[in-house]
């Protein structure tokens, strides 16, 4: 590492990122790195679990832990290391394609059985990696190679869609305030269940409608007083998206105190990998 290095260069492997110039995803490493750093966890404790697309990519260039999945199977992956070693702290990296079409079925699973791991979804309504073809969040009306009239299809609100599967955490921000979206992923490491973070990323080759200055006029941080702990509220309060006018940032739903998927599994805080295994005999499966 150079002596004049930042704090966050710790955290950078020998490749450097190949994201476009001014992409959103930039933000969203900043503010992951940010998180980590201040929740002072230790490099060989983290892992980031990526899934296929410019977002994965995250996983490629950040000094921890890396995983390199399929196409919409991180949250699985992430859930087997989570419940092999408990210890870690397990991060998804993925797309709106990936969680929300490829490996949709994944994401509502994880969100009710409460699996302890964090899934920061990288939201830039569009498939980045494949040249911007129109994912399950795309406006209406946005114009791609497979949707040249515009899309048609009415976009998936994952916020909702995490509510109504009953993640236990909920929250959104956006890729072009880093300070606030470094507080969000903090909030879902630290979170005992699953956490889900809506991260607005916009993607400037491909999104012409989706653009700094879009969220910029229309993102607004929760009030102090907003109740968090009411589902039925945040609900309400993520629906605010769907008009494409009103998004809300901040943490929509934390329910603390519910039993995480390794609790109800495992029953013991030791991990599955630094069990003793010595007395343990697999013979029996084999007929023996
Ligand atoms: C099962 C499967 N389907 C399709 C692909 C092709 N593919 C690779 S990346 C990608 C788009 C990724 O979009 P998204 O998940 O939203 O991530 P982004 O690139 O936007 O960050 C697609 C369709 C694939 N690799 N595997
Ligand atoms: S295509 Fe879009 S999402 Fe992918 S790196 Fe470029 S700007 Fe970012």
């Amino acid at each position: 590492m150079k002596h004049n290095a930042s704090p966050l260069e710790k955290y950078h492997t020998q490749s450097t990122p190949n994201w476009c110039p001014g992409c959103g995803n930039f933000g969203i490493w900043v503010s992951l790195k940010n998180a980590i750093a201040n929740l002072q966890i230790p490099h060989h404790n983290v892992v980031i679990v990526g899934d296929i697309g410019c977002s994965g990519k995250l996983a490629y260039w950040t000094e921890v832990n890396g995983f390199a999945t399929l196409h919409g199977r991180s949250i699985p992956v992430a859930e087997g290391v989570k419940m092999a070693n408990r210890d870690l702290t397990v991060i998804v990296v993925a797309g709106d394609g990936g969680t929300l079409s490829e490996g949709l079925q994944h994401f509502i699973h994880a969100a009710r059985r409460n699996v302890n791991i964090t899934v920061l979804m990288h939201n830039n309504q569009l498939y980045g990696l494949t040249k911007g073809q129109a994912s399950s969040t795309s406006e209406k009306g946005y114009k791609s190679s497979t949707t040249p009239e515009g899309s048609y299809e009415t976009p998936l609100n994952p916020s909702v869609l995490a509510l109504v599967a009953q993640a236990t955490f909920v929250a959104a921000g956006f890729a072009g305030n880093a300070k606030h979206l470094t507080q969000m992923i903090e909030k879902a490491i630290t979170h005992e269940g699953f956490a889900y973070v809506d991260a607005y990323q916009p993607c400037v080759t491909y999104n012409y409608i989706n653009t700094y200055a879009f969220y910029s006029e229309r993102t607004y941080e929760l009030e102090e007083e907003y109740d968090a702990t009411n589902r039925v509220e945040a609900i309400q309060r993520a629906m605010e998206i769907d008009g494409g006018q009103k998004f809300p940032i901040g943490v929509l739903y934390q329910e603390q105190g519910q039993k995480t998927l390794e609790d109800n599994v495992l029953h013991s805080d030791k991990p599955l990998a630094k069990r003793d295994v010595s007395d343990i005999s697999v013979a029996k499966l084999f007929g023996r």
